[in-house]
């Protein structure tokens, strides 16, 4: 009940600042994760802001939220002193309500992602961490069987190789986006559980510390993906993935193992594609064996070296910058890092850094550097003039997700041109035309 208030008066109060446009608050949902676009398209649902622009409950104060969730939290056996302990003191953050609601206009293209997640300095920085962690990273290896490359990577950009954590506290963050941001039920959940993680003594309120968004300690967990995978590698007896590059290795191969990694799997590697390519097939809903796609003209590049057993593993093709940019095989393994962070330009950062540090070559193929990106603003034009002439993109919420990508493939087949699903400005610029 109190939650169910807290998403009126939520929805409210951004419908006020956004001028009552349903259209703004569809497009808050610019996080890569799945479950984000859910809780807002949940939001979203046009019949609320109707309901909403009547309806003004008695918004709670933070003390009177935080009177109704302590019993909400010992109901959820959390014992009132800790409880107590980890909120004293606490009150709202008004940094983290701002972080919640900024909605960039612009996104960075994959190749400039790119350019920054696999820097020179990082890879350096990996190499030595290679090198500074190889015992445990050998024990890891034979436990988890996730391989050690992957894992320094995932260290890398979580968290800087654990020079970057977070510097602020998980329970006032979580507990003021449970009080009014845009996903209280999620933020709500999350809290219970950090109060669980303060119960178990894997650490203490001071040093409870993550990213605004309640992301942990140098692998970046949330408290959910904490209680459910977080180990104690060093064997001290306590979950320390803030202290504890062991800990923190230990509990991301533990995640990665359990999000069904295949070990002596590659991620995926490099190919060519004929100049006729179908690039319907590039659509990670499609899955073959290696043998099938060699059929259809996918050429494997010469320093792929993939095992023989991925002949038979059933892969995806994917094209990250549509049909003028590289094309890439990407496994099992690939998805099981998107499990971890569910965007495909992490993933790929992920799997080309692994790859530079075992010393494989760079990608053979550019980026189309000169494709100009489209904005949030122009993203959601795009799919509204898609829909207009009928190709049917789904929602106009300024993301492109596979019914925006299937609509793009209908309108470029009209125009004969090679049907990527891939949104460019040029395309937009002929949907203006029409
Ligand atoms: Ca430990």
């Amino acid at each position: 009940m109190l939650n169910k208030l807290m998403r009126y008066r939520a929805s409210g109060r951004r419908l006020t600042v956004a001028g009552a446009s349903l259209m703004l608050l569809a497009a808050c949902a610019n996080s890569s994760t799945e479950a984000s676009n859910t809780a807002a398209s949940s939001i979203a649902t046009p019949a609320i802001p109707e309901i909403v622009a009547s309806y003004t409950p008695e918004q709670p104060s933070f003390a009177e939220w935080r009177r109704a969730f302590r019993d909400e939290a010992l109901a959820a056996g959390i014992r009132p002193s800790v409880f107590d302990d980890a909120f004293k003191g606490i009150e709202p953050d008004p940094s983290i309500v701002q972080a919640d609601q900024s909605q960039p206009e612009f996104t960075r293209p994959v190749w400039q992602y790119l350019d920054g997640a696999v820097s020179p300095q990082r890879l350096a920085q990996g190499r030595r961490a290679l090198s500074q962690y190889a015992d445990i990273l050998d024990a890891i290896e034979q436990r988890y069987g996730v391989n050690r490359h992957i894992l320094v990577a995932i260290w890398g950009l979580e968290s800087n190789f654990g020079n970057n954590i977070g510097d602020k506290s998980v329970i006032r963050s979580l507990a003021t986006l449970a009080h009014e941001g845009r996903r209280p039920s999620f933020a709500h959940t999350q809290l219970i559980e950090a109060l669980k993680i303060l119960q178990q003594g894997d650490v203490s309120p001071q040093r409870l510390l993550g990213s605004w968004a309640g992301a942990m300690g140098q692998t970046q967990f949330i408290p959910s993906t904490f209680n459910s995978y977080a180990v104690d590698f060093d064997g001290d007896g306590r979950r320390d993935i803030w202290e504890s590059p062991a800990d923190a290795l230990g509990s991301a191969a533990n995640y990665l193992s359990a999000s069904n990694w295949q070990q002596g799997t590659r991620w995926g590697t490099e190919v060519s594609l004929p100049r006729d390519f179908d690039f319907a097939l590039a659509d990670m809903a499609i899955r073959k064996p290696v043998a099938e796609w060699a059929t259809l003209g996918v050429r494997l590049n010469a320093e792929s070296g993939l095992p023989s057993r991925l002949a038979e593993q059933p892969v995806s093709l994917l094209l990250p910058a549509g049909y003028r940019g590289p094309a890439f095989l990407v496994t099992g393994n690939f998805r099981s890092i998107l499990r971890y962070n569910n965007s495909t330009s992490y993933a790929l950062a992920i799997g080309l850094m692994s790859d530079r540090l075992q010393d494989k070559s760079d990608i053979q193929a550019s980026w189309p550097r000169d494709d100009r990106p489209l904005s949030r603003t122009e993203r959601i034009e795009l799919q509204e003039r898609l829909d207009a002439s009928g190709f049917d993109p789904g929602a106009a919420d300024g993301i492109i997700g596979a019914n925006t990508r299937k609509a793009i493939r209908r309108f470029q087949d009209t125009l004969g041109v090679p049907a990527d699903g891939y949104p460019t400005y040029a395309l937009l610029e002929q949907l203006r035309e029409r």
